[in-house]
């Protein structure tokens, strides 16, 4: 018996040993219930009293010899496992993060965003009203009444014979004047409608940024300074203005401004088409009717108006030479902005 069991140690640690020794199967096949030492050990009852304590005490170092070399296996492994696994699944905290994208504003509202910062830095407050909009409003009250030819150039989208999609945004203006008695000195940013055919430079919906001054004294001095001014913030300290005359049916007298060329300086270049100004907007004092038609006295208080469009601008800033990009949302286009 002694020898099966010094056999059994023997065999069991050089298989244990061996490099790709499957420890979980060589554990049952000694140690379990049906191994081959318990199989020994059954076998104890047909042993003298005098060779069973001696026997027993082998038998209990054979099966502690081979627990404690399965032990150290399973140990050694467990070690293994770990070191694959912080080899593997290693994290540098140092590296650089995923960007995310967070995309950037359109061009027209970073054109608009810098003549609202322009003009709220000379005291302006930016008011804001319906794109659907009372005929009374967008024309009658701006001394535009239902005959006026007036009315074909802005021709708009009626959604009754009363309301329309305001062409401009000069209603704003006539419910302010209406509901606040001067001073007043506000601008007016927005989307308007006209019902003209998309090309290079049309569009049937497009943006405006009218400005409006009232209270006493107001005078076209006023009008011309404060439109130079804006004319240097937004194109150079060296841009000069240039007014011509002009007509509008809510101001008189009225005018289209011209600013010199930055790109030539009044030279004449391509850009300008050899003329060394540039058009950029309409402006002119509020006519007494319109003043009237709002409530404020025309003896009293004067005023002078402008409008200009958000569309044309950024063209113009960002040398754009087809509105439609504007509103094709290409992202090559958009990313260069
Ligand atoms: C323009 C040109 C000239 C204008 C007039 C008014 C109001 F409400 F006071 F009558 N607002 N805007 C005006 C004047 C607009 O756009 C080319």
């Amino acid at each position: 018996m002694r020898e099966i069991l010094e056999k059994i140690r023997s065999e069991a640690l050089r298989a244990l040993s061996e490099s790709d020794a499957q420890i979980e199967d060589l554990r049952i096949k000694y140690l379990g219930k049906k191994g081959e030492l318990t199989a020994v050990l059954r076998g104890m009852g047909a042993l003298s009293s005098e060779e069973r304590p001696v026997i027993g005490q082998l038998a209990n170092e054979v099966r502690a010899s081979i627990e404690k070399k399965i032990e150290e296996l399973s140990q050694f492994a467990k070690k293994k496992e770990l070191e694959q696994r912080l080899i593997s699944e290693k994290l540098d905290v140092t590296l650089p993060g995923t960007k995310v994208p967070v995309g950037h504003p359109h061009p027209l509202s970073l054109v608009q965003k810098q003549l609202e910062d322009i003009f709220l830095g000379m005291g302006y407050t930016i008011v804001d009203g319906p794109e659907v909009e009372y005929d009374y409003y967008n024309f009658q009250a701006l001394n535009i009444p239902k005959d006026h030819p007036a009315r074909d150039t802005q021709d708009t989208f009626y959604i009754t014979e009363n309301i329309l999609l305001r062409s401009q945004t000069s209603p704003v203006q006539a419910r302010v004047m209406e509901k606040t008695q001067p001073p007043i000195r506000i601008i007016s940013p927005g989307r308007v409608y006209r019902s003209d055919a998309v090309d290079a430079t049309h569009s049937p919906l497009f943006h405006q940024l009218e400005g409006l001054v009232i209270d006493k004294n107001v005078t076209m001095g006023d009008l011309k300074g404060t439109l130079e001014l804006f004319a240097k913030r937004m194109f150079g300290e060296d841009t000069r203005i240039r007014f011509r005359p002009h007509h509008f049916p809510f101001t008189e007298p009225s005018a289209e401004v011209d600013v010199s060329c930055f790109m030539c300086g009044g030279e004449g270049c391509r850009f300008c088409k050899n003329e060394g100004w540039i058009e950029i907007l309409g402006a002119g004092m509020v006519h007494p009717n319109v003043l009237r038609n709002c409530s404020i006295d025309p003896e009293v208080y004067s005023g002078f108006a402008f409008g200009l469009g958000i569309e044309r601008i950024a063209v113009l800033k960002y040398h754009i030479d087809d509105m439609r990009l504007l509103y094709e949302n290409d992202i090559r286009f958009l990313n260069q902005f």
